[in-house]
């Protein structure tokens, strides 16, 4: 409410956001946690949670008019369509250069992210993070993030034999014909529930193409993980549709949140002021960014450094596809979470995802989300003529990034006699590389905070999010957000509270 005091605000309930209020709530902290995006616990007229990504509708995206679908085009035809503006779960946020996809509710990217679990290898990670010790990430917190995940691995078994992995088994034939390694990778979605799935004795979600705009079944989101343990300890409040504009310091060592009440069509309904001890940037890489880079321009939080807005990166993802030939099949039924890698990071800077289709009809095409190393790095500014922050990433940026992904797919086109797919992004377009799904950075640690996320210039303030990570993780990055949130709050809970 208005004008009330709080001793610890989180703004954002994404993974950093979620283990920050874990942790404090367990250690006897009350935690009020502020969410832009809605709650997601009422069905729709369909009686669904979530909408499907075959029909988007009114849940699907962030006050948009019209979807912003990432493949845009199948066989030629444009799939976007007009859409009632809404406080949907999809945000396809557009800066100059880049399209930003992430997720908007509580929960935030877990609910509509593909899942895919993946701790980097060990001898990869002091690239990641350089500053902090690998023995205690991989010791202590990689295996706690993993454990709070519910992460759960495929039974290769099944996996040889179901359906709806036919499309990820062509990709491991083709990876290994071309001599590359094909990795299973870890997933928070239940297997179990999805064997359930194929056999036909449960609702389907991941068998019914449902990932982008929520799954319905299925999928351990941060509701049923940290956010269900965070409840259940009583000292954790989270208000929906309410999103922070404003953070500046107040008397007695605190500060003064500004806080808008969102309705479902994006306009402020009420204003809110509350005083915070200490507040957590957990808005993700973007929000958290975008939110600093104001402050500190606008005189709200003068003392934060020159790093804020810096390093911030796209994970290298690039998206393409390719045609198989017709005794290569797909199939009709595919799990919307991917299960499988190509692993040519060491020789080609690329980790390719082989990624559904769910079409639902014969599509002969075998798809791929990359992520791979690039190293052009962006930065957050404050345009105070157009009252907004503006990111100067460019796309002739992805090029390195192209280059990675052709090192496994021009081989295996060659090796193949395959060709590239030229419709799912355009009109004989090849390369998806205009989106990112895995921003990264801008407020970076050790840089713009001390080693372990404490603001610098403000004490009480942190940062516990993806902004935290220079801009890749050489795999997709919510383990690794969870991991180091877990690590930086171990740390702040003994030394700060
Ligand atoms: P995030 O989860 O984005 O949470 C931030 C929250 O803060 C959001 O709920 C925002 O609505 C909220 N917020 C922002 N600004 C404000 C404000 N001013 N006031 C109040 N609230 C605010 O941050 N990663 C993987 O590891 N595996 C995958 O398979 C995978 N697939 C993905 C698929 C898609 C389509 C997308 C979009 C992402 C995917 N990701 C995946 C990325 C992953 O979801 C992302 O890295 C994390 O969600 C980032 O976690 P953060 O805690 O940084």
């Amino acid at each position: 409410a208005d004008g009330a005091h709080v001793p610890v605000l989180v703004i954002g309930t994404g993974y950093g956001g979620s283990v920050a209020a874990l942790r404090l709530a367990q250690a006897g902290v009350d935690v009020h946690m502020v969410e832009m995006g809605m709650s997601w616990d009422t069905p729709g007229s369909d009686g669904k949670i979530f909408a499907n990504t075959r029909t988007p509708d009114v849940r699907s995206y962030w006050l948009r008019t019209r979807t912003k679908q990432p493949l845009s085009n199948f066989l030629g035809f444009p799939l976007d369509k007009d859409v009632p503006r809404h406080t949907g779960i999809l945000d396809a946020e557009d800066f100059s250069g880049i399209t930003v996809y992430q997720g908007r509710g509580i929960g935030g990217g877990s609910l509509v992210n593909g899942g895919m679990a993946v701790t980097p290898l060990r001898q990869r990670f002091g690239g990641i993070l350089p500053s902090v010790d690998a023995n205690e990430m991989y010791d202590v917190y990689y295996p706690r993030a993993n454990a709070g995940l519910g992460v759960n691995h495929i039974d290769p078994a099944w996996f040889d034999t179901t359906d709806c992995y036919q499309y990820a088994r062509v990709g491991r034939k083709h990876a290994q014909r071309s001599g590359f390694p094909f990795v299973f990778v870890p997933n928070v979605y239940d297997f179990g529930y999805m064997k359930q799935e194929a056999a036909g004795s449960v609702p389907t979600s991941a068998l019914n193409a449902e990932v982008l705009y929520g799954n319905n079944h299925g999928k351990k989101s941060l509701l049923k993980t940290y956010l269900a343990q965070a409840k259940a300890t009583g000292r954790v409040a989270i208000s929906a549709l309410h999103r922070v504009t404003n953070v500046t310091p107040a008397s007695g060592n605190r500060y003064t949140v500004t806080i808008e009440q969102l309705n479902t069509t994006g306009g402020t309904v009420a204003t809110k002021a509350v005083t915070a001890d200490r507040v957590f940037f957990a808005a993700g890489s973007v929000g958290t960014s975008k939110l600093l880079v104001k402050l500190r321009a606008t005189g709200a939080l003068p003392n934060l450094n020159g790093e804020i807005g810096k390093g911030w990166g796209d994970n290298g993802n690039v998206m393409c596809g390719r045609a198989n030939h017709l005794w290569d099949p797909t199939g009709t039924i595919q799990s919307s979470m991917p299960t499988g890698g190509i692993d040519n990071w060491d020789a080609g800077g690329a980790f390719a995802e082989v990624a559904p289709l769910p079409t639902g009809i014969e599509t002969y095409a075998s798809f791929y989300l990359s992520i791979t190393r690039n190293p052009n790095r962006a930065q957050f500014t404050w345009n105070a003529a157009a009252n907004r922050v503006d990111l100067n990433w460019q796309t002739a940026w992805k090029q390195p990034s192209i280059d990675a992904a052709k090192t496994i797919f021009d081989k295996i086109n060659s090796k193949e006699g395959t060709i590239y797919r030229t419709d799912l992004f355009g009109v004989y377009k090849i390369w998806g590389d205009h989106l990112t799904y895995h921003p990264l950075g801008g407020a970076v640690l050790n840089r713009a905070t001390d080693n372990h996320g404490r603001l610098h210039g403000h004490p009480g303030l942190y940062v516990i999010d993806g902004a935290l990570i220079p801009g890749n993780t050489t795999v997709n990055p919510f383990v690794t957000i969870t991991a180091l949130a877990e690590r930086n709050i171990d740390k702040i809970i003994d030394t700060d509270f």
